[in-house]
């Protein structure tokens, strides 16, 4: 039976992919480094360490670890201040009308991000009150394709994961919700997410209709 959703961040209710760009595109202009959307694609729910480690290594770098620590800082800075831009208009379409659907369909309701900024990014959306549980970047130490930041979220909702479905954009972010015994929903083209349980083009496909619909035996 299910009980609550889990939903990652960007990607599924907003899309801050773009600012995320724009700030790594900064910081490898400033040191040299060869950085394009190709690139940027591979950092799809990947933690900000592990996505300058790719940037590093996609430029046959040699960067010592305090100063990956600064260059990410560095780039989180840059993130940060333009989050001032994201307004209450920014959700993916289809988004806030679902978290409003479940909120009164009285399912509980996580958000599961690899983001250290997610309160942020909620808060700069209005978003905050939809969720019940909030795990974000900060809240478990390993990070996607490890469950964890899901599990997290069923705990904080006192569900199991069999009664949760998880909401993700990222191969890694439906690798986690798979290894965690969750129920899953792909968010994206077959080639990235179509090993989910379920998979949409976009959230507005997404509907609690739909969801409901192929997983007719679990609500
Ligand atoms: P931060 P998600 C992820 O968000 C982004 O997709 C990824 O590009 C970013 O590096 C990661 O958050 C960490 O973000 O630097 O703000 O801690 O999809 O897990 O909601
Ligand atoms: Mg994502």
């Amino acid at each position: 039976m299910i009980k609550g959703f889990i939903f990652d961040l960007d990607g599924v209710i907003t899309d801050t992919a773009e600012l995320h760009y724009l700030a790594w595109k900064k910081l490898a202009e400033e040191m040299d480094w060869q950085f394009d959307r190709e690139v940027n694609e591979r950092l799809r729910g990947v933690s900000r360490m592990d996505s300058i480690n790719i940037i590093k290594d996609h430029n046959n770098a040699t960067v010592a670890e305090d100063k990956l620590i600064e260059l990410a800082t560095m780039k989180n800075i840059i993130y940060v201040d333009s989050l001032d831009t994201m307004t209450p208009d920014d959700y993916l379409p289809g988004a806030k009308e679902l978290l409003t659907h479940l909120r009164q369909e009285g399912f509980k309701v996580a958000l599961g991000s690899a983001s250290k900024n997610a309160p942020k990014v909620l808060k700069q959306l209005q978003a905050t009150g939809y969720f019940d549980v909030v795990g974000d970047g900060s809240s478990v130490s390993k990070s996607k394709p490890e469950p964890d930041i899901f599990l997290f979220g069923a705990e904080k909702m006192d569900l199991k994961p069999e009664e949760c479905i998880v909401y993700e954009d990222a191969e890694a972010g439906i690798d986690a919700a798979k290894t965690g015994g969750f129920h899953s929903v792909g968010i994206g083209p077959k080639d990235r997410v179509g090993h989910a349980n379920v998979r949409f083009d976009t959230m507005a496909d997404a509907t609690l209709f739909a969801v409901k619909s192929h997983f007719t035996e679990l609500f």
